[in-house]
C-alpha cells in the first residue's frame, strides 16, 4: 500500500514564506481548490491519501514534505530551517507514528525534506539556506544502519531546495533540469532532462508510471511520455507563489 500524507491549507497560507512578495497575491480559496484536484491525483495514481487539519499557527503547513523523511518503515522528523515552521512536525510526528518508527533531530541541526532526494539506497541532499552541515550529519547517522549513504550537493545561489531543480521517477531515473547542477553529481542515473525554461516543472510526484506534473509545461509533459511515464498536469500557481511546487506537498511512503 502507497500512502500519502497531506495537509489542508489554512487562512494563513495568504502569508506563507516566499522570497518574493507574490503579486497578485496568493487565492486561498484558489489554492485549497488546486490542493484538492492535487490530493485527487495522488488517489487516481494508487495512494492512499490522508490529510492533515488546518493548523492556522502554520501558514506553510501545506508543505508536509519538508517536516519527515522516510526510508523503509522510519521516519526521521526534521527540523526544517525557517524557524517560523518548526512548529509543523508536531501533527506530523503524531500521524506518521501510527505507520512507522520515528526518529527525531536535534539542534542545532536543520533540514527540509525537499532539501532530501532519495533514489534507491542513496539519499542526494542539498546544501542550502534551510539545511545546514549538523542536519546533514544527523541524517546521515539515523539511516546508515539501514544501508543509506547520504550525498550532499552545493545548489545554485538563489535555488530553495534540491527537489526545486531535480526529483525522482523511481528505478534509478530522475527528472533534472537542464544547466542546474552537474549530472555528474548523480553519478549513472538516468536523466530525463527538462528544459531549462521549464524548470519549475522538473519538481513532480512520481507513483509507479505516473508522475504528477505542473499544468503548463508541454516539453516536460513530452519528454516523460517520450520515457514512457503517464505524466497528469495539475494547476498549482498558488502554492508557486509561496515558492511550492507538487513533491512538497505530500509525505508519500
Ligand atoms: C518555504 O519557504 O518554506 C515555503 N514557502 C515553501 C516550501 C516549499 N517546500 C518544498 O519545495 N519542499
Amino acid at each position: 500500500m502507497i500512502r500519502a500524507l497531506t495537509r489542508h491549507i489554512p487562512a494563513s497560507f495568504a502569508h506563507a514564506l516566499s522570497a518574493a512578495p507574490p503579486d497578485p497575491p496568493i487565492d486561498v480559496a484558489l489554492a485549497r481548490q488546486q490542493h484538492r484536484m492535487y490530493c485527487t491525483a495522488l488517489a487516481e495514481c494508487g495512494a492512499a491519501v490522508t490529510t492533515l487539519p488546518v493548523d492556522e499557527r502554520c501558514p506553510d503547513s501545506v508543505f508536509v514534505e519538508d517536516t519527515a523523511v522516510v526510508v523503509d518503515r522510519q521516519a526521521l522528523i526534521t527540523r526544517p530551517g525557517a524557524p517560523s515552521r518548526q512548529l509543523e512536525t508536531e501533527a506530523v510526528a503524531v500521524e506518521l507514528a501510527a505507520w512507522l518508527e520515528v526518529l527525531p533531530m536535534s539542534e542545532p541541526g536543520t533540514l527540509d525534506g525537499g532539501d532530501c532526494m532519495r533514489v534507491g539506497r542513496t539519499i542526494y541532499v542539498g546544501r542550502s539556506a534551510r539545511t545546514n552541515a549538523v542536519g546533514i550529519a544527523q541524517l546521515a547517522q539515523a539511516f546508515a544502519p539501514r544501508g543509506i549513504e547520504v550525498v550532499p550537493v552545493e545548489l545554485p545561489a538563489g535555488v530553495l531546495h534540491l527537489k526545486c531543480v531535480c526529483s525522482p521517477l523511481g528505478g534509478g531515473r530522475i527528472l533534472l533540469a537542464e544547466g542546474s547542477l552537474d549530472r555528474r553529481v548523480f553519478r549513472d542515473l538516468e536523466i530525463v532532462w527538462v528544459p531549462a525554461d521549464e524548470t519549475y516543472a522538473a519538481n513532480a510526484v512520481a507513483i509507479g508510471t505516473h508522475v504528477i506534473i505542473a499544468e503548463g509545461f508541454p516539453r516536460t509533459h513530452a519528454a516523460l511520455v517520450a520515457a514512457r511515464f503517464e505524466p497528469r498536469a495539475v494547476p498549482c500557481s498558488e502554492v508557486r507563489k509561496a515558492d511550492g511546487s507538487l513533491t512538497c506537498q505530500s509525505i508519500v511512503f
